[in-house]
């Protein structure tokens, strides 16, 4: 079934003055989860249309995660959509934690049997889906927020949205709701059919992009007494840095120079110069670890972060969006090519597993590398110990290796 614009003939004027639209998967959201969900479910010739509450210049440009797992690469690459991505992302083959003044490599590659991670940006992504689903005939609509979701336990469910100011309906025979954290979609389940899995950490991330070539070559993790920072890039001119502050801190009290003297001060060990320039986009980040189950409700199925958040230390947020969209769009392809709901039926508990293990392992890089408010010289010693028995163990960096690369490959 092909997306149905309203026409005369299909009009019910005494519904709705905007007749409604209809398709066959309505997903909420132009983010990662919802944008690779679309392209995966075109090329099983199933129609969808995407709603996006922002403009398309904004999703484009707003900065947020940069490490794609072996496997999100290899979905995008099978997808066709990973030509920027081969060209400009930056391929990595280890990262470093630096703690006690040295810094300590952690051979990813090496340790996974060739297994990489690609530092290339969000926004990036986000910009490549976007062209390929436009370029294919696709329909995203920018600018149209979903306000609400009616009918998630009937076959078909209809969105409400407002576009260009009007009150519009998208019917839908199933509905993804891909909206990240603050979306409409997890709202829309009654809160008896959820349990809620939620936890916050009494720290923040203040991140910065600057128009400065990298200092490192690869992501650094600094845990210091003053707090954890993190070095990481964008592009060979292009920095992306981040420093622990307050849960509570704004940008007023971090000026510029105030910035570059803390990030110089976590991340130096003998024979590191940090170089410093313009920042172009800072902004502040809390750290929550959360997920709902199950992440379904009759035709309504939640991916990416309307269903899980993870604090970003183990770079997992946007790869589990990208895990929750293949495994959702086979579900859907299962349905519409055969007729066989098992993988709807199974899609959360599909989901689950992969969700917690990767709540798992950003849980113990955060433990592990922040300073908490409330900590005491044991805890530091604790800290320490596991940071010189991860970077000194085979066993034990393998072990953060493999998470690090992705443990879901295809
Ligand atoms: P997204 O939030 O990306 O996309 C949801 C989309 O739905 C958005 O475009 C939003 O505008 C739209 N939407 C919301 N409500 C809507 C409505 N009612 N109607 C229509 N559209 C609606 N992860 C990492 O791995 N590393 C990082 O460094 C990192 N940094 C981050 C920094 C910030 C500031 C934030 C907020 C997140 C960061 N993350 C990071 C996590 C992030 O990358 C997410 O995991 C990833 O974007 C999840 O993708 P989606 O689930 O598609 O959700
Ligand atoms: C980033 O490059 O934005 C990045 C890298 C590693 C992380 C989080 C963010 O753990």
């Amino acid at each position: 079934m092909r997306c149905v614009r309203p026409t005369a003939a299909n009009h019910a004027p005494w519904r709705n003055p905007t007749p409604p639209m209809r398709t066959q998967v309505a997903i909420i959201g132009a983010g990662p989860a919802g944008l690779v969900l679309a392209h995966l479910l075109a090329q099983r010739g199933i129609d969808s249309v995407v709603l996006e509450n922002r403009s398309r210049d904004y999703v484009e440009r707003r900065v947020r995660a940069g490490v794609l797992e072996q496997g999100s690469v290899d979905l995008l690459r099978s997808m066709g959509v990973a030509e920027r991505l081969d060209r400009e992302g930056m391929v990595h083959h280890g990262i470093e934690l630096r703690f006690d003044g040295a810094g300590h490599r952690i051979p990813l590659s090496e340790l996974t049997g060739g297994a990489s991670i690609f530092v290339y940006g969000q926004q990036e992504v986000v910009k490549d889906l976007i062209k390929a689903r436009l370029d294919d005939g696709g329909v995203i609509l920018f600018e149209a927020e979903a306000v609400g979701i009616e009918g998630a336990l009937t076959d078909g469910p209809v969105v409400r949205y407002t576009h260009e100011g009007e009150p519009r309906e998208l019917e839908g025979q199933f509905v993804a709701g891909c909206d990240g954290f603050h979306g409409v979609s997890r709202g829309s389940i009654p809160a008896s059919a959820l349990t809620v899995y939620d936890k916050e950490y009494p720290f923040a991330w203040l991140g910065l992009l600057a128009a400065v070539p990298p200092s490192s070559e690869e992501v650094v993790y600094a845990y210091h007494e003053r707090g954890f920072a993190l070095h990481s890039m964008r592009s060979p001119e292009l920095s992306r840095l981040y420093v622990q502050v307050p849960p509570d801190d704004s940008l007023d009290a971090w000026p510029d120079g105030r910035i570059w003297d803390e990030l110089g001060a976590r991340l130096s060990v003998p024979g590191f110069t940090l170089d410093s320039g313009p920042i172009l986009e800072k902004g502040i980040t809390g750290m929550r670890s959360y997920v709902v189950e199950p992440m379904q409700h009759g035709r309504l199925f939640l991916a990416g972060d309307a269903a899980h958040i993870v604090p970003p230390t183990g770079a997992k947020g946007m790869n589990l969006a990208i895990a929750d969209a293949r495994v959702l769009a086979a579900a859907l392809g299962a349905h519409y090519g055969a007729g066989d709901d098992a993988l709807l039926d199974r899609y959360s508990n599909d989901c689950l597993g992969r969700v917690w293990r990767a709540e798992h392992f950003s849980w113990w890089m955060t433990a592990m590398l922040h300073r908490f408010p409330d900590d005491d010289p044991f805890q530091q010693r604790l800290q320490l110990s596991q940071l010189r028995y991860v970077t000194s163990s085979e066993a034990a960096s393998t072990s953060l290796a493999e998470n690090y690369v992705g443990l879901y490959r295809g």
